[in-house]
């Protein structure tokens, strides 16, 4: 017969699934006529049944195929608490609007206790799920989470890679993230990360690009500004530091610890870390973070570093974060704690651990009541089964990281790099290759002088792995060959100065033989030499091209701008892809499965896919066939395979 099942149809049996079938196949856009969103969505779906998922890494499909479900939280009386109807209880949110950050910062120093952040929104699924979270199951379960942490300190829920992943991949509008989880977390602080002078990218932008970024981003609903420099670079921190400042938010300027300090003959020892305090404190900062991205920071150098930093600066308010990558997280925040950190990271239980942050239940089990988190054990205890839900359904961006790694004190990558790296290594399927890749990490590094690694240094050391990995040089190969073998751009900018200037500058003379004539050497930092963005200009060439462009849009475009317009050109043909149940966006729909999609407040589509068409040899499409809303709809695509 004419008609072949989903459920029959090759590619889907198969299991092989597509990658980029935007830039392989432009005409796609031409092939829309229909502006009907709902059309759209069914476009989506149907190229999906034929081609496969788009989602690139993907290595299989969701474990979970059921939609997850919102825990209950419990009040003291084991009366159910109405998320939806009751009112979140006031937070640290209140104080800040109420009395503004100076004040806030006071009052976060004079709490009899360790506050907490939480990071699930952002570094936890950055680090275990690859960034993959959707706006759809954040925003489902915030009503919740206003109230199980609602004494928390903030939650981490946007920046880092978050903003580039939900464009790139998930197809989504990080802006659009941040202003619906803003409506429903009305009482808790919502923190960033912001790569200092790069903003949310991966190199410097012009100073007035990270101010309209950050204006924006204050705007809407950024209350808390982690700003870090990978390098330490004091005049690259500053450029996050004075934007933060402008725009009115919280400062939290950080030093980035790398390495275990307590090892003999380290660069970055206690010294090193207490100058940078010192010189940071006098840059004016409302909180000073610890951001130990590897998890290299045990507990007793946690005693001694946030416990001199406190004996020196009694009035300033400490911020503490780690990865959980060598197992040593909870026992560090513990000693943080101990030490006068006045907020330490955690994650929920489900997505804890390995190369995210510590249980927040295990953190307070180890705290047993001794020093006050502000936090109801009960609520986040109940919160987290959704997490282990949502762990189900992500698993396919899972790295399947087994334990602690020890060696991290070795290598000293960052939580987030370890799991890319891993998953990069199992899709080769090469067993040696991932002790090769650590080991080759390390030698990189020492021969890059010895970097703090964190995006974007720690791309150039994982570049230059590779590097090294695929042409089978050894450290002293590199050294030797240096002036002839052609380097991974980034290696390149980094020697020439565009991510900034290492600590103890750069080693010579592989800096002279990797440039040669190639690149100058830079001495000031990068944005110095950049002209300030047109920003009106930008906006009416956008208007021009995607009609409606806002501020935001101009921001994502300034960080992205090639992602930016694919983002667009993907939102005229598929519409607004955040609508979807995550089940849905991921994996090929069902022949008889029900799919419901919220398209707008009270617009429900009922979606039922019912066959795939043969393939028309002439023209290569398929037509695929639902019933919307009880009505039959076709929708034709193209059949890549
Ligand atoms: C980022 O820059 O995305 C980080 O998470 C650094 O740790
Ligand atoms: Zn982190």
């Amino acid at each position: 017969p004419f008609l072949l099942t989903l459920l029959t149809h090759p590619v889907f049996i198969s299991g092989e699934y597509w990658t980029t079938f935007i830039d392989d196949t432009p005409k796609l856009f031409e092939m829309v006529s229909s502006q009907n969103r709902a059309q759209k969505l069914l476009h989506y779906l149907a190229d999906l049944a034929v081609n496969g998922s788009s989602i690139k890494g993907q290595m299989g499909l969701p474990k979970l195929h059921t939609q997850p479900t919102i825990p209950h939280l419990h009040d003291a009386h084991g009366n159910v608490v109405d998320v939806l109807t009751t009112p979140p209880p006031a937070g640290w949110r209140q104080v800040l609007l109420e009395k503004g950050p100076v004040e806030f910062a006071k009052e976060v120093r004079a709490f009899q206790g360790t506050l907490l952040m939480d990071t699930t929104w952002r570094d936890a699924h950055q680090s275990l799920l690859a960034t993959r979270v959707r706006t759809y199951d954040l925003a489902a379960i915030a009503p919740t989470t206003a109230h199980a942490l609602a004494g928390a300190f903030a939650l981490e829920c946007w920046g880092g890679a978050t903003f580039d992943v939900a464009m790139r991949f998930l197809h989504e509008d990080p802006w659009e993230r941040l202003r619906t989880l803003r409506k429903l977390v009305p009482n808790i602080p919502f923190q960033m990360l912001l790569r200092g002078a790069n903003g949310v990218a991966y190199s410097s932008l012009p100073d007035n690009a990270i101010d309209h970024f950050v204006a924006q981003a204050k705007a809407n609903g950024v209350d808390i500004f982690r700003v870090f420099d990978a390098l330490n670079d004091l005049e690259q921190l500053k450029v996050g530091v004075d934007a933060v400042k402008k725009a009115g938010g919280v400062v939290e300027a950080t030093l980035c610890y790398s390495g275990d300090m307590l090892q003999p003959g380290k660069k970055y020892n206690l010294d090193y870390y207490l100058e940078l305090t010192e010189r940071i404190v006098q840059m004016g900062t409302h909180i000073l973070g610890i951001k130990d991205m590897a998890g290299t920071l045990k507990p007793s150098a946690a005693k001694l570093l946030i416990g001199s930093i406190r004996a020196k600066f009694p009035d300033l308010p400490i911020h503490v974060h780690t990865h959980d990558s060598a197992g040593t997280a909870v026992a560090s925040m513990v000693a943080a704690a101990y030490a006068g950190a006045d907020v330490v990271d955690v994650a929920t239980n489900s997505m804890s651990g390995l190369t995210s942050q510590p249980s927040i239940n295990a953190l307070l089990a180890s705290l047993d009541g001794e020093i006050d988190t502000n936090i109801n054990v009960n609520e986040v205890r109940e919160l987290d089964a959704y997490w282990a839900q949502m762990r189900l359904l992500y698993s396919c961006f899972e790295a399947d990281l087994k334990g602690p790694d020890p060696e991290v004190y070795q290598h000293e990558i960052p939580g987030g790099q370890l799991t890319n790296l891993l998953f990069q290594a199992q899709q080769l399927g090469l067993g040696e290759q991932w002790a090769e890749t650590k080991k080759t990490y390390r030698e990189a590094n020492y021969l890059l002088g010895d970097l703090v690694k964190v995006t974007p240094t720690s791309k150039v050391v994982g570049d230059l792995a590779q590097f090294m990995v695929s042409n089978k040089l050894t450290p002293d190969d590199v050294k030797r060959l240096a002036s002839s073998l052609n380097f991974p751009d980034s290696v390149m900018d980094f020697f020439e100065g565009l991510i900034g200037q290492p600590y103890g500058g750069f080693p010579e003379p592989l800096r002279s033989d990797i440039l040669r004539n190639k690149r100058r050497k830079l001495t000031c930092r990068p944005g110095l030499e950049l002209a300030p963005f047109e920003l009106e200009k930008i906006k009416e060439d956008l208007q021009s091209r995607f009609g409606d462009i806002s501020e935001c849009d101009v921001a994502s475009y300034n960080m992205y701008p090639k992602v930016y317009e694919d983002f667009r050109k993907m939102r005229e043909v598929y519409g607004d892809l955040s609508v979807l149940p995550t089940k849905n966006f991921l994996s090929p729909p069902k022949v008889g499965e029900e799919i419901v999609v919220t398209i707008e407040q009270g617009k429900v589509l009922i979606i039922k896919p019912q066959a795939i068409g043969d393939l028309n040899t002439e023209t290569g499409m398929r037509e695929v066939y639902f019933e919307m809303n009880g009505e039959l709809r076709k929708v034709a695509v193209l059949d890549k395979s």
